[in-house]
């Protein structure tokens, strides 16, 4: 198979540059970026390891704009397989082109290739993250996402002292092959690949073997205040991050600011960016920011990384450095605390003023309710190492199967047999979806490629039940490209659709990218589908995500240009080379990897 030369497609990368320049001419501000992925030789854990990295760092690169920037990204892909960006919680108004996930939107980059992302920041003002769209290349390439306010505006709060990025990772033991083990894992039906370590801007800190020395510092003065911009980039645990001693007040989260919540500690989804002010009034000295799992799985599943990742802020002054850091015992919550990970995020509320003002859809008219499962997925092969079925997630007993060309490129080549219209708005039974009396069929879901289609300007509310199907009760942290939306409701148990909505919180619900539907418990999102496009929306733990809990919305276009999605690029990687190339790194793979 042949692999695109860089000079195949830089020429026609050039054409499409320069005619957006002149499109963009009268834009604010516009940012160009280069992002280099090579694989490159850290030493973690003891250990030296080759990962695939953006610009030869973890985390990667940060991209800082003003709200209603424009920027271009540059992918240069020079590792072996194929990859896709995603900038994840900008709403890329009218254009998914540049949006990322892989066979919905484009097909992974081929190695020795480049493309220039088109990232259009328009009413997001915060903290966000941009990562790798394909397979779990994102353990490894991510990075953050700063918007400022406009020029010549300010913060909604007092303006800080000083800021730092906080960008908390997880670490496999697979290095440079998780995505071959995670390949593997899937075709036999075995458990994927569980993260062994969780990180701080890249460092595990001081209680993991030869780490200490580099335990990530931030430095602080008596009496400052500081932002922190917190975004859990792990790619399938839910975390909880405290610092010792000092009270944590949310201001913002996944680029909208709240009301101001002051709180011990706060709990991150995958995929949540969360801005929290600390003001350093404590006893001069080191105290520890930490992270900690929190597991919402049932208590007797205990295999995951029990570790607490650790960073050091350290107070300018004269006192002793002998005494080890102090560390939050009091403020970070246990593994299994779901009490403490459903108040904390039922809490959080947008800001709702005059400046930030929240806008809730109040007339809906397309309503679905969508049951996120762990699910049987009949094996489709004589392969399968635990039997006839294999472990899998679905939303209404539907389970995503990726095709092979690109969701968007069939909707608008009007290419048949790529994806179904008929991703159903209610589940195909109903039953008492957090009890333990599941009838059989419940459990069972089909692979298929459903999406749903909405009309343009619709108003939609979604409630997203958990289920205990298969005893799998979890956590489904919801994300959703091209919008934000608001979640007007929430509860544990069984969504009640009669006294339920008396409760609904259409005043200054929380705006958000990414909601965790709570174990054994439900959400209520609304948004108005006013973004026309192709747009992803999955469970945020990659776990889930590969096992199917996924689907897309196509918006359809408006009546007028300006409500209609644009036509694409000159060039998009091509589906037919990108395909085999993304797969190829597996097949070379011996097969006794995923057991060792
Ligand atoms: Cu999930």
């Amino acid at each position: 198979m042949a692999i695109r030369s860089p000079s195949v497609s830089f020429l026609p990368t050039l054409v499409f540059l320069l005619a957006n320049a002149l499109l963009v001419a009268e834009a604010t501000n516009v940012h160009y970026y280069d992002f280099v992925l090579r694989e490159t030789n850290i030493t973690k854990n003891c250990t030296s390891w080759s990962l695939l990295l953006v610009n030869d760092s973890l985390p990667g690169p940060t991209i800082q704009v003003h709200k209603g920037d424009l920027v271009f990204v540059n992918v240069h892909n020079q590792g072996d397989y194929g990859v896709t960006l995603h900038w994840h919680g900008v709403k890329q108004p009218r254009n998914p082109w540049s949006d990322g996930p892989e066979y919905i939107t484009q097909c992974p980059i081929p190695p020795g290739t480049n493309f220039t992302y088109e990232v259009n920041f328009t009413t997001e003002e915060g903290t966000l993250l941009w990562h790798a769209h394909s397979d779990w290349t994102r353990a490894t390439v991510h990075g953050a996402i700063v918007i400022l306010p406009e020029e010549g505006n300010t913060y909604p709060f007092p303006k800080p002292d000083g800021e730092e990025i906080i960008v908390l990772g997880s670490w496999y033991s697979q290095g440079d092959e998780l995505n071959a083990v995670l390949a593997e894992d899937l075709d036999e039906g075995a458990d994927v690949p569980r993260s062994v370590g969780y990180m701080i801007n890249g460092e595990f800190g001081d209680f993991v073997a030869c780490s200490q020395d580099s335990t990530y510092h931030m430095y602080v003065d008596y009496g400052k205040t500081y932002h922190l911009r917190i975004i859990n980039a792990a790619v399938s645990a839910e975390l909880f991050f405290a610092i010792a001693d000092h009270n944590l007040t949310v201001v913002g989260m996944d680029a909208a600011y709240t009301k101001p919540l002051v709180s011990p500690y706060i709990m991150l989804s995958p995929g949540s960016t969360i801005d929290v002010l600390f003001t350093a009034n404590q006893t001069p000295g080191r105290y520890y920011m930490a992270a900690r799992r929190y597991s919402s799985e049932s208590t007797d599943v205990t295999n995951f990384d029990h570790v607490v990742t650790t960073a050091i802020i350290q107070y300018s002054g004269n006192y002793s450095l002998d005494s080890s850091p102090i560390f939050p015992n009091r403020s970070l919550p246990s593994y299994f605390d779901y009490d403490a990970a459903d108040s904390f995020i039922f809490m959080l509320r947008s800001l709702a003023s005059e400046g930030h003002p929240s806008d809730v859809p109040l007339n809906i008219t397309r309503r679905m309710f969508i049951v996120a499962s762990i699910s049987e997925i009949l094996c489709p092969h004589h392969d399968c190492v635990i039997g006839p079925t294999t472990i899998g997630s679905s939303l209404n007993n539907q389970s995503w199967e990726n095709p092979s060309t690109d969701v968007l490129q069939a909707y608008y080549k009007n290419i048949s047999g790529v994806y179904t219209a008929d991703f159903p708005d209610f589940p195909p039974v109903f039953y008492n979806w957090t009890g333990d009396d599941m009838p059989e069929e419940s459990g069972v879901s089909d692979k298929v490629t459903k999406v749903k289609m909405l009309e343009y300007n619709e108003s939609v509310e979604i409630v997203f039940q958990g289920s205990d199907i298969l005893r799998g009760a979890e956590s489904h942290p919801m994300h959703m490209h091209g919008y934000s939306f608001y979640v007007v409701g929430h509860g544990l148990g069984n969504f009640d659709n009669v006294t339920d909505p008396l409760n609904y919180n259409l005043v200054d619900p929380v705006l958000v990218n990414t909601f965790a539907v709570p174990r054994d418990g439900w959400i209520a999102i609304r948004f108005v589908a006013n973004n026309p496009g192709v747009w992803f929306w999955h469970c945020h733990i990659d776990r889930h995500m590969s096992w199917g809990m996924e689907t897309v919305f196509i918006i359809k276009d408006g009546d007028t240009e300006e409500t209609s999605m644009r036509g694409p690029p000159s060039y998009m990687p091509p589906c037919e080379d990108s395909y085999n190339i993304a797969r190829m790194k597996y097949r070379r793979l011996p097969r006794q990897i995923s057991h060792t």
